[in-house]
């Protein structure tokens, strides 16, 4: 297998300063990687966002024996009228899973007050709410994820009645972060002007939400609720952001 991962910017790379135009990331068997790379560059120069001065391709072969299977999530669809009714059920259904009230609303008036969207997440303790990773707005980059089977995964999405790349891409990356030891649920609103749907993730659900943004907002982002009780010298966050950042994990 291969992984392909994609990501464009503009005004120079995301390292020099750059602003994050689209990413992406495919793993795939060698002889779909051919077909697959046109649709991902079409992806990058192609993005409500703007049009990329800056794409970075790569392409490297992975060994099966670094690949773990998960399952995916199971899809909740919410209903809300308007942003604060959003942001408001998203801080109930953190609370759900034991983020703490302060927690959840510290990480959504985080999010909030992002003043260009992070590259990845931030990762925030679950009880005090305050921000444990030293990252700043590069944040915590999750990586190595893709379903099993891309076919059978649309099939599985339109048999609920749904379909989207937005979706269909946050579901796996949200199973991923599900299936991180110590991670107890995830916030997230894309940073996609147009696009205001957002999601909590928990260990079971993907807690889909219509409205956590306003129209027109091109700051999104991810924060990740870490239970420090679960870190020890045996498992720390150190291993917990490898997980996250490096372990190959399929989606079925
Ligand atoms: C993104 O793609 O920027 C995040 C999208 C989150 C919501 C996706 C959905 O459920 O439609
Ligand atoms: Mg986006």
């Amino acid at each position: 297998m291969y992984s392909i991962k994609m990501r464009s910017s503009k005004g120079g790379p995301h390292e020099e300063g750059g602003k994050h135009i689209s990413g992406a990331e495919r793993i795939l068997r060698e002889d779909e990687i051919e077909e697959e790379l046109i649709n991902v560059y079409r992806r990058a120069i192609t993005h409500e966002r703007g049009k990329p001065d800056f794409i970075n391709l790569k392409i490297e072969r992975i060994d099966e024996e670094d690949i773990t299977y998960k399952k995916r999530l199971n899809i909740n669809e919410h209903h809300v009228e308007s942003k604060e009714d959003g942001l408001g059920l998203a801080k109930e259904l953190l609370m759900d899973n034991a983020v703490s009230e302060e927690s959840a609303k510290m990480a959504i008036q985080n999010l909030q007050d992002l003043e260009e969207s992070m590259h990845g997440a931030m990762l925030i303790d679950k009880d005090t709410g305050d921000r444990i990773d030293n990252k700043g707005i590069k944040g915590v980059r999750v990586t190595g994820i893709a379903s099993a089977d891309i076919t059978e995964y649309r099939e599985s999405l339109k048999n609920d009645g749904r379909e989207g790349l937005h979706l269909e891409e946050a579901l796996i990356l949200a199973s991923k972060i599900a299936s991180c030891k110590g991670i107890v649920a995830e916030l997230c609103w894309s940073d996609d002007p147009s696009y205001v749907i957002g999601y909590v993730g928990t260990k079971d659900n993907y807690e889909r939400i219509p409205i956590l943004k306003d129209e027109g907002n091109p700051i999104g982002g991810r924060a990740f609720f870490v239970d420090t009780n679960q870190l020890n010298d045996d498992y720390t966050l150190d291993d917990l952001i490898d997980y996250l950042e490096k372990q190959v994990v399929l989606i079925e």
